[in-house]
């Protein structure tokens, strides 16, 4: 398994520029550690200063300070999304960036002598840390946001301040030589006053289990949508899932779509709608995803242990979002039907948005309401046509029909958004229904 993990990781971010890559040698025997510290402000957007704990450049201690430290690189390049990263975070709050390039130290073919690393990286941060707070910084506005192996260096970080740090984000913190760790052996909840993390490839390079006070699992954290699923892919079947977590993180800097997430259980319990509710009425939304997962600070590390895990899904490409919607349906066959639904929404102005609703069969059963979570990727407004297909997945045989009572389509982001109604319908076996829905009445259970 480790072998497996090694090759992994030494395709895992590879450089697009062949002559970055370092000699064979070095690369093999690894370089010592070279941990450098490059600050970005608003007034220094794009050239970095290198900053260390004798010189703090233009670090301003009296605001917030964020520092990026990215994981295991087989070669020498930066990551390819640490500039928007730093942009993102430049662009939504006026703060110190502090990138922290321990490339020399990731440099190294060997993994584990990487990750042995980590704890010698998280003293020089300390080191840093303890400078700024010399001269006037205070430990509530310091943001550690790491990736892969970055997330645990974060949490040692955390750890050497007793969780004094003002928050850390894990961007799909390493799962290979970490699992199944001690919590100061790794990322946990105690090493920072907030901690959030994305897992997006818990089948392989990430960390499975929870670390943070809330844990987002997107599309159920082992494979995104849109990412390769065989070895043709190339070099992002191995590191398009780990990667999703960092896209996903900048689009809460960018998109003017924000994610929402879903606390429950399990992914399987999120698909079938039964955790769409946040429970929390002084809670303007659930909780959101990125940088702004903090709002929701208070209410997470109340509960007792202080861990939530969150689930949503994607769409394959930026800005990833999707809009949650609930199809109400209730039926009056005889006999109880089987079968997936898609749905499909036109607006008036012609634009239309699909979705299936196939992760397992829905059980239509007489009389009794089925509440389906339908995801689209557009959010339209004013719906002027739906389309309805049932299928129970059968080829050959008779056609089955659904006998439908009423239909009702309500926005799960928009409650207030009048429900949309339609009344006696039949839906034959894989054959699209369309028809113009109606406002429900109000009061109407
Ligand atoms: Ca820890
Ligand atoms: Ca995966």
């Amino acid at each position: 398994i480790v072998i497996s993990y090694l090759f992994v990781y030494l395709m895992l971010l590879m450089p697009y520029s062949p002559s970055k890559i370092l000699s064979f040698h070095s690369a093999v025997i690894g370089t010592g550690l070279n941990v450098k510290l490059m600050l970005y402000t608003r007034k220094n957007l794009t050239c970095a200063q290198a900053v260390n704990s004798t010189a703090l450049g233009n670090l301003n201690v009296t605001k917030k300070t964020a520092f990026i430290v990215h994981g295991f690189r087989p070669t020498g390049s930066p990551p390819v999304w640490i500039g928007d990263l730093v942009e993102g975070l430049l662009f939504v709050e006026d703060m110190n960036v502090v990138v922290v390039d321990w490339n020399r130290g990731a440099t190294t073919v060997i993994y584990n002598h990487a990750a042995s690393k980590t704890k010698k990286v998280a003293v020089v941060l300390k080191e840093f840390i303890d400078q700024m707070l010399a001269k006037g910084a205070s430990l509530d506005n310091i943001y550690m946001i790491g990736v892969s192996l970055g997330a645990h260096i974060s949490g040692f970080v955390g750890e050497m301040y007793d969780g004094q740090l003002g928050r850390i984000t894990g961007l799909d913190p390493a799962g290979p030589l970490f699992t199944g760790k001690p919590p100061q052996d790794r990322l946990d909840p105690s090493d920072a006053q907030f901690v959030d993390v994305i897992h997006s490839d818990i089948d392989a390079l990430g960390y499975r289990e929870p670390l943070g006070n809330i844990d987002f699992y997107p599309n159920g954290g082992l494979d995104q949508p849109g990412c390769p699923k065989t070895i043709f892919g190339g070099l992002q079947y191995f590191k398009c899932d780990h990667q999703r977590s960092v896209y996903l993180y900048l689009s809460s800097l960018r998109e003017n779509c924000t994610i929402t997430a879903y606390p429950c259980d399990s992914y399987q319990d999120y698909r079938n709608g039964k955790c769409v509710s946040c429970l929390t009425p002084q809670k303007e939304s659930c909780p959101l995803l990125g940088y702004y997962a903090d709002h929701w600070e208070d209410y997470l590390k109340d509960k007792d242990p202080p861990m939530t895990k969150a689930f949503f899904d994607t769409a394959e490409e930026k800005p990833f979002c999707m809009y949650h919607y609930f199809v109400d349906i209730l039926t009056w066959n005889k006999n109880i039907r089987r079968g997936d639904i898609t749905i499909k929404l036109r607006d008036k102005a012609g634009s239309t948005t699909e979705s299936k609703i196939n992760h397992e069969p829905a059980t239509f059963q007489k009389y009794h309401q089925v509440s389906l979570l339908a995801r689209f990727n557009q959010d339209l407004d004013k719906v002027a046509a739906i389309s309805l297909m049932f299928s129970t997945g059968s080829i050959v045989g008779p056609k089955y029909k659904l006998r439908i009572l009423r239909m009702k389509l309500r926005s799960l982001a928009h409650p207030e958004r009048p429900q949309l109604c339609r009344y006696d319908l039949v839906l034959t076996e894989n054959v699209e229904t369309v028809f113009q829905p109606i406002l429900c009445p109000k009061l109407q259970m």
